[in-house]
């Protein structure tokens, strides 16, 4: 538990929920460091497989805290680095899931999009509504939303400053699966236990390839795929899933 956030563990799972709830869980910097802390120390330890980042029933993240940006400068933002410590996201190997409710608007949505995977319960709205503010998105949302939903859609999203419901979020590409507002957090945490029961080398394999495809030409993704397959064969796990499969018994993962 930290000021902005509330930090449950589940077996190998963690779960983090925001909670600036006077403020719509806006982003400010001590909730940045203390969500990138809490996901840094997540990162290192070997007893958690998976992380989920949910906010409340009516709101995931409102975006960054305007309040704390009103009075900035260009020379502020700049010796800052305003927000540039989200990074990390990109580089966190182990899977992060946003289950989001409520609206996840600006930097609220470009975090979801930072995620792995966005479930999403029916009241979820998501939006990049910089532009009614006289900026832009500032944490990916250009390029994240650009390449999930293609060209028209992100220009219509960051132009106009509509939201998208949940539905069009779903067909769009933003969001995996939709789910009833009451089964959000079961749901992620489900999802996330199951892929905290898999061979975590595996996981972080599979992550890093599917994470390539959205950078990579096509034949240097595929090479890159190939190889990371290859590479699985000198684990242990991969033997024990494979025997266990012809064995028709659950496998014993140990990540070796
Ligand atoms: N920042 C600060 N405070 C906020 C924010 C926010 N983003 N959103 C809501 N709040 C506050 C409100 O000011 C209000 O506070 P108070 O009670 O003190 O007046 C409280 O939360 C409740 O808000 P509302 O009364 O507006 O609640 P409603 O239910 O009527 O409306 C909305 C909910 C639709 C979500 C509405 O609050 C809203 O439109 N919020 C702003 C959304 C927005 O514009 N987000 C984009 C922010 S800019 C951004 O995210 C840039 C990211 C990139 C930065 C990286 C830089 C490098």
């Amino acid at each position: 538990m930290t000021e902005t956030l509330l930090v449950e563990t589940h077996g190998a799972v963690l779960l983090i929920r925001l909670n600036r709830p006077a403020a719509l869980n806006a982003i400010n910097a001590q909730l940045g460091k203390e969500l990138l802390g809490t996901l840094a120390a997540f990162e290192t330890d070997p007893k958690l497989r998976c992380a989920v980042i949910t906010g409340s029933e009516k709101v995931f993240a409102a975006g960054a805290d305007v309040k704390d940006m009103v009075g900035k400068t260009t020379a502020d933002m700049l010796a800052e680095n305003y927000f540039a410590e989200f990074d990390l996201m990109s580089r966190i190997r182990k899977p992060v899931i946003a289950a989001v409710a409520g609206f996840a608007l600006g930097g609220g949505c470009e975090l979801a999009m930072m995620c792995d995977i966005v479930i999403a319960a029916e009241n979820a709205k998501f939006g990049q509504p910089e532009i009614t503010l006289g900026v832009s998105p500032g944490m990916g949302g250009s390029q994240r939303l650009t390449k999930l939903v293609g060209k028209s859609k992100a220009m219509d999203m960051v132009l106009t400053g509509r939201m998208m419901d949940v539905v069009e979020a779903e067909r769009a590409g933003i969001v995996s699966r939709i789910v009833p507002l009451a089964a959000l957090v079961e749901e992620a945490l489900a999802a996330a236990q199951k892929i905290a029961g898999m061979a975590p080398l595996a996981v972080l394999a599979n992550k890093e390839m599917v994470n390539a495809a959205m950078e990579m030409p096509l034949a240097q993704g595929i090479l890159f795929e190939r190889r990371l397959f290859h590479s699985l064969f000198a684990l242990e796990d991969r033997r024990e899933g494979m025997t266990a499969f012809i064995e028709k018994r659950k496998p014993v993962f140990t990540g070796k």
